[in-house]
C-alpha cells in the first residue's frame, strides 16, 4: 500500500490488536466484566458474561474493521453495495468466534472463568431483522464476501423491532414484539456523525439557477434523519472485516424549532415520534405486499441515505461524480429497495447538476436487479396518489424515465401498443399504479433470478417483454448459504469429522466435500457419520421437549419442514399425509412403517388467516396423534415455536429428511434445502427452484422426487383444474379431508378447519391434490430407504458431499464475475 497518512501505522496497529489466544481472551473478558458491565465474578449474571465476551470479540474485529475501510478508501477497488430491506444476521458471538478462528480458546477461556461457551452463547438476543430466506441470503452473501475479500457494504433498516416472537397458545400462533435491544446490543457501533437527511410530501419547484441552467427544487413538508448503525462482517480466517451499515431514523431538530417558534410544543413532539416510527418495525410479511404508506417510506427512506453515503465516500476518495458506477456497483434485493433508480438519478440531476443523459448512463450501469418471486400477489406496485403524496421528486423522474423508455419500445415495435401497455413503468390497467419490478428492470444493467429454474421462467413469464429487448442482461445466480454458519458452526461433530477425512479447506472451499464421497460405502466411516447425526437428534430431541413437553425418540425419522407458512409452501399437503398415516396406522396396527417424527417450524404472517389455520391445524393433529397410546413408538408430530436462525442451527443438523414440497414453479430458490443438504439430510422434493439443481447434483438416485412439473402446473391451471376429482379417486386422502372437517383435530369443533378443506376441494390453488398421491408413494420409498441403513446412510454421505455448489462463496463469485466486474482480492 502507498504512504497514506491517514493510514495507521503498523506499530499501533499491532499494539491495538489484541491477542487471539485463550489467556488474552480471558484477561480481556474479566477487564470488560468490571469495565463495562461493572460487575465482578461473583455476582456477575450469565448475560454479564455473554456482554463481557461478546465486547472481547468485538475488540478484536475493530481493528480489521478500521484497516479494511481504510483500504477500500484508500485503494482504487471496485465496492458492492448490497441494497436490501433486510438482513437476518442471526446471532453474532458463535460466528464471529468461528470466524476469527478463536472458538477453542474462547471455551477455553470461559471455561477458566467457570462459564460453559454454548451456555453463554445461548443467551445472545437474534437480531431478527428479516422474514425468512430473502433476508438470511443478504446476510450470507456478507459473509462471502468478507471472506472473499471483496471490498462490500450491506445497506438497510435498523428496526427496532425485527420479526415477530411466535408464541402458540392453545394450538394458535400468537404474535409477540421482539424486543431484541432491550438489553443492548454489543455489535453496533453507532455513528451520529454520519447522517442523511431524506424528503417527504410537499411539491416540486423548477427554477433557472444563476448560469442559467433548468433547475428543480423539491420543497419537502418533512424531513427525517437517518443516522448509521454499523455491524462489522468478519470473513472467515482473514483480514478483511466489511461493514453492515443499517439506518435508524430521527427526528430532524430544524424541523422541530420551526414549530417552537410558533410555540406548537406538542406539534413538535410528534413530529418527532412519526420521524422516529420510520425505522421502528420490520413489516411481518414474507411474500405478498403490504401496499402500506408506512413501507414505501421505509424504503425510501434506507435507499436515499445510502445513496447519499456512497456519494459523500466517492467524494471522500477524491473521485469526480462521473466515476460513480466505476467505484459503486448497488445490488438490489428484490424490488424493495428499487426506489434507487428514480433516487441515484434525482441525487446526480437535482443534487450534483449532471444531463439527463450522463446520468441515466451512471445509474444504469450503477445497478443490477435481483428478482426472488414470480407469485402476482409478491410483486409490488404503488398508487399513483400515495406515491406522488409521499414522493413528489421522484415520481416526476420515473414518468421522464417512462417516457423515454417507451419511446424506445414504440421505435423497435411500431404500431404495438399492447406491448407499450406491458411494459410500461405504469399499470393504467385499473387505478393507475407503479410497477417497481419494471422500474428496477429498466434502471439495472443486470437482473436475474435465484434458480436456474426461475430464472428461465422470469425471462418467459413476468419480465418476457424484457427479456426480449434485452437479452443480454439476463442472468441466472443461483442462491447459496454460508457453510460457517450451517455447517461450522451449528455442526461441530460433523465439521470434525469432515476436517480429519477432506481436511479443513472445505469451509473456504466447499467443493472439497467430494473427497467424501470415497468414504460413502465404507462401513466404519458410516458408523462414524450415523454417530454424529443421532447425538444432533439427541440435542434436538431436548430442545423440543423443552419447548413444547414433547417427548420424541431419537432413534425415529427426523421428516423436517422449517421455512414461512404459506399455500404455495404446502405445509397442509405433509399435513395430509400425517392424517392418512395415522388413520393407516390406527386400522393396522402391525404395519411394517418405520417410526417417524414429523417437525415443523415456522412463522405465518399476522394477517395471513389461511397460513394460521395451518398451523393450528398441525397443533391440532400433534395433540390427537401424540396423545394416542396407539401411535407410541410409530409417530409423534411436533410443531417447533418460533423458528429462527438460533432454532435453525439446532434443526438443520439433526434432520434426516427435509420437505421440500411447493408447487412446481412457485419456490424461486429455497435456501434451507441447500442448508439440509449440506448437513446429509435427504430432501423428498418436487422440482421447483434450487431443488433441481439440488437434484443434479446429489444424483438422482441421492433424492425423492415427486409431482408435477412446473410445465404441467401451468397447463394444468390454464386448462382448468378439478381438485374434487383427486379426492373421489382417493379414498385415503377423502378420509383424511373428512376427518379434519369433522372437527377431529379441534376437540369435535367442527367448523374452525372447514375453509381449509373447503379451500383445497374447490378451489386448491397450489395443486396439493393433485399431487397427493404422487407425494405418498414417494414417501413409500423414503421408508423403505430408511429401513437399509447403510443405503440411507451412503445417501446421506453423498448428499453432504456433493453440496459444494451450494455455498454462497460460489455464489458471490459469481456475482462477481458476471454481474459486478469485481474479483476477490486474494
Ligand atoms: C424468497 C423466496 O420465496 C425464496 O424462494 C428464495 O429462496 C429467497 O427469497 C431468497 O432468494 C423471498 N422472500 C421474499 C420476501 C419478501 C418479498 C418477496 C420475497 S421472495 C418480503
Amino acid at each position: 500500500m502507498a504512504t497514506n497518512p491517514t493510514t495507521l501505522a503498523p506499530r499501533a496497529a499491532e499494539a491495538s490488536r489484541h491477542g487471539l489466544d485463550s489467556e488474552s481472551l480471558q484477561r480481556d473478558v474479566l477487564e470488560n466484566l468490571v469495565s463495562l458491565q461493572a460487575r465482578y465474578p461473583a455476582i456477575a449474571t450469565p448475560h454479564d458474561w455473554y456482554m463481557a465476551l461478546a465486547y472481547s470479540v468485538r475488540d478484536r474485529l475493530l481493528v480489521r474493521w478500521v484497516e479494511t475501510v481504510q483500504s477500500y478508501a484508500a485503494r482504487d477497488v471496485r465496492i458492492a453495495c448490497y441494497l436490501s430491506a433486510e438482513f437476518l444476521i442471526g446471532p453474532q458471538l458463535g460466528n464471529n468466534l468461528v470466524n476469527l478462528g478463536i472458538e477453542a480458546d474462547a471455551r477455553e477461556a470461559m471455561l477458566a472463568l467457570g462459564q460453559d461457551l454454548d451456555a453463554v452463547m445461548a443467551l445472545e438476543e437474534e437480531p431478527g431483522l428479516g422474514n425468512g430466506g430473502l433476508g438470511r441470503l443478504a446476510a450470507c452473501y456478507l459473509d462471502s464476501l468478507a471472506t472473499l475479500e471483496m471490498p462490500a457494504i450491506g445497506y438497510g433498516i435498523r428496526y427496532e423491532f425485527g420479526i415477530f416472537r411466535q408464541a402458540i397458545r392453545d394450538g394458535w400462533q400468537v404474535e409477540e414484539t421482539d424486543k431484541w435491544l432491550q438489553k443492548g446490543n454489543p455489535w453496533e457501533i453507532v455513528r451520529p456523525e454520519v447522517a442523511y437527511y431524506v424528503n417527504f410530501g410537499g411539491h416540486t419547484h423548477s427554477e433557472t439557477d444563476a448560469e442559467g441552467r433548468f433547475r428543480v427544487r423539491w420543497i419537502a413538508a418533512n424531513q427525517v434523519k437517518g443516522v448509521a448503525c454499523d455491524t462489522p462482517v468478519q470473513g472467515y480466517r482473514v483480514e478483511t472485516c466489511n461493514t453492515l451499515r443499517l439506518w435508524r431514523s430521527e427526528a430532524v431538530e430544524s424541523f422541530d424549532l420551526a414549530d417552537f417558534n410558533v410555540g406548537d410544543y406538542y406539534g413538535a413532539v410528534e413530529q418527532k415520534v412519526v420521524s422516529e416510527t420510520l425505522s421502528k418495525v420490520l413489516y411481518p410479511n414474507d411474500e405478498p405486499e403490504m401496499g402500506k404508506r408506512l413501507r414505501l417510506a421505509q424504503q425510501y427512506f434506507f435507499v436515499s441515505c445510502s445513496l447519499q453515503d456512497m456519494l459523500r465516500l466517492l467524494q471522500q476518495k477524491g473521485e469526480p461524480i462521473e466515476r460513480f458506477a466505476d467505484v459503486f456497483v448497488a445490488q438490489l434485493n428484490d424490488t424493495h429497495p428499487s426506489i434507487a433508480v428514480a433516487e441515484l438519478m434525482r441525487l446526480l440531476l437535482d443534487e450534483c447538476g449532471l444531463q439527463w443523459g450522463q446520468a441515466w448512463d451512471i445509474t444504469q450501469r450503477a445497478l443490477a436487479y435481483t428478482n426472488h418471486t414470480l407469485l402476482p400477489e409478491a410483486l409490488e406496485t404503488w398508487g399513483l396518489p400515495l406515491f406522488r403524496g409521499l414522493l413528489p421528486r421522484p415520481l416526476e423522474i420515473i414518468y421522464e424515465i417512462n417516457r423515454r423508455f417507451l419511446d424506445e419500445v414504440r421505435q423497435r415495435h411500431p404500431g404495438d401498443e399492447s406491448r407499450v401497455s406491458r411494459m410500461s413503468l405504469i399499470d393504467e390497467s385499473g387505478d393507475r399504479r407503479i410497477r417497481m419490478a419494471h422500474l428496477a428492470t429498466v434502471g439495472s444493467h443486470a437482473i436475474n433470478g435465484v434458480a436456474a429454474l426461475h430464472s428461465t421462467l422470469l425471462r418467459e413469464t413476468v419480465l418476457r417483454d424484457f427479456a426480449e429487448l434485452w437479452p443480454e442482461r439476463f442472468h441466472n445466480v443461483t442462491n447459496g448459504v454460508t457453510p460457517r454458519r450451517f455447517l461450522a458452526l451449528c455442526n461441530p461433530g460433523l465439521a470434525r469429522l469432515l476436517d480429519q477425512t477432506v481436511g479443513e479447506g472445505w469451509i473456504a472451499d466447499l467443493t472439497r466435500l467430494r473427497g467424501l464421497e470415497a468414504h460413502a460405502d465404507d462401513e466404519a466411516f458410516q458408523q462414524r457419520w450415523r454417530a454424529i447425526k443421532n447425538a444432533n437428534k439427541e440435542a434436538l430431541a431436548k430442545h423440543i421437549h423443552s419447548a413444547t413437553g414433547v417427548a420424541v425418540d431419537p432413534r425415529a425419522l427426523f421428516d423436517i419442514q422449517v421455512k414461512r407458512i404459506h399455500e404455495y409452501k404446502r405445509q397442509h399437503l405433509n399435513a395430509l399425509y400425517i392424517v392418512a398415516l395415522y388413520q393407516r396406522l390406527r386400522r393396522e396396527p402391525q404395519l411394517a412403517l418405520a417410526p417417524r417424527c414429523f417437525v415443523f417450524g415456522g412463522k405465518a404472517a399476522p394477517g395471513y388467516a389461511m397460513a394460521k389455520l395451518i398451523i393450528r391445524l398441525i397443533n391440532g393433529i400433534a395433540e390427537v396423534v401424540n396423545n394416542d397410546p396407539a401411535m407410541e413408538g410409530r409417530l409423534k408430530v411436533v410443531f417447533f415455536p418460533n423458528f429462527n436462525v438460533k432454532s435453525a442451527h439446532h434443526i438443520y443438523p439433526a434432520a434426516d429428511l427435509s420437505e421440500q414440497i411447493s408447487t412446481a414453479g412457485k419456490e424461486a430458490s429455497g435456501t434451507g434445502n441447500m442448508k439440509f443438504m449440506m448437513n446429509g439430510v435427504l430432501t423428498i422434493g418436487t422440482l421447483d427452484g434450487a431443488n433441481v439443481e439440488i437434484r443434479e447434483e446429489a444424483g438422482a438416485e441421492n433424492f425423492f422426487l415427486f409431482g408435477l412439473h412446473a410445465q404441467d402446473v401451468e397447463r394444468l391451471q390454464r386448462e382448468g383444474y378439478r381438485p374434487a376429482d383427486h379426492v373421489t379417486a382417493n379414498d385415503e386422502l377423502r378420509e383424511a379431508l373428512e376427518l379434519i372437517a369433522s372437527g377431529h383435530f379441534l376437540r369435535g369443533q367442527s367448523d374452525v378447519f372447514r375453509p381449509l378443506v373447503e379451500n383445497l376441494t374447490q378451489w386448491d390453488h397450489f395443486l396439493a391434490l393433485a399431487d397427493y398421491a404422487d407425494y405418498v408413494a414417494c414417501q413409500a420409498r423414503v421408508d423403505a430407504a430408511w429401513q437399509d441403513p447403510a443405503t440411507w446412510t451412503r445417501m446421506s454421505i453423498l448428499n453432504t458431499a456433493r453440496s459444494g455448489k451450494f455455498s454462497s462463496d460460489r455464489a458471490i463469485r459469481e456475482y462477481g464475475d458476471r454481474i459486478w466486474g469485481l474479483a476477490p482480492m486474494k
